[in-house]
């Protein structure tokens, strides 16, 4: 998979990519990561990317011009699968939106900035809206770091046995049960005895019976769905 994110603070996206997970699908050739600095796209001698919104209001918004320029050099090198805008009114971002993407090959992620971009662009270019949350953030970048994050680990090839989707929280709609390492008792504190009895079907039981347990207390509406 390729993702190109435009940005107009590309400092921020500069390292998240380059650890852990992530660094590894990179290493593997699973999953390559543009930023694009849209000031390169400014327009004049001072590379201006913003402007006053038509009726009045506080707050600049990103013009047309230097975005769709941006979008048009990328979109001519090769198909892009989504074009993505990233904003709190876009549509919430899941699991189910991160397994669906993890499929598609080349993605396109705008940053919005200031009081966004320009409607033309979201009419036009944008075939996506991704929102990460119900509060606001000062830009898109961090959001769009999530939505890379989380659907880089699911690119068919990236995780390995150990570190399987399969069990996460929200892959089957369930949070994910208690985990515990060595030792066994910690200040007095013991692990539950079924995971120390190698009865691997029990052990199953008692997870599941315990991310069901952990669901309904913390996130109820999960299970109606
Ligand atoms: Cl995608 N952008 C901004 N600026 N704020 C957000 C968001 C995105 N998602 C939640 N809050």
């Amino acid at each position: 998979m390729r993702i190109d994110i435009i940005s107009v603070v590309p400092e921020l996206l500069e390292s998240p990519f380059q650890h852990s997970i992530l660094k590894r699908a990179h290493e593997r050739g699973l999953l390559e990561v543009n930023v694009h600095n849209l000031r390169e796209y400014g327009l004049g001698k001072h590379k201006q990317l913003d402007d006053y919104q038509f009726g009045g209001g506080a707050g600049m918004v990103l013009m047309a011009e230097p975005v769709a320029n941006c979008i048009d050099d990328l979109k001519a090198q090769r198909t892009y699968d989504e074009i993505i805008y990233m904003t709190p009114d876009g549509k919430l971002f899941d699991q189910k939106l991160a397994n669906r993407l993890s499929l598609k090959e080349n993605l396109i992620i705008l940053c919005g900035h200031y009081k966004g971009v320009d409607e033309r662009i979201r009419e036009q270019y944008i075939t996506l809206e991704i929102s990460i949350g119900d509060y606001v953030l000062s830009g898109g970048e961090l959001a769009a770091a999530v939505v890379v994050d989380a659907i880089g680990r699911l690119i068919p090839g990236v995780l390995n046995d150990e570190t399987s989707a399969l069990f996460d929280s929200f892959q089957d709609n369930l949070l994910a049960p208690p985990v515990y390492t060595r030792p066994a008792e910690f200040r007095g504190l013991k692990v539950p005895e079924i995971l120390l009895s190698g009865n691997f079907p029990a052990i199953e039981e008692w997870r599941y019976e315990e991310a069901l347990k952990r669901t309904q207390e913390r996130r109820p509406e999960l299970l109606d769905e």
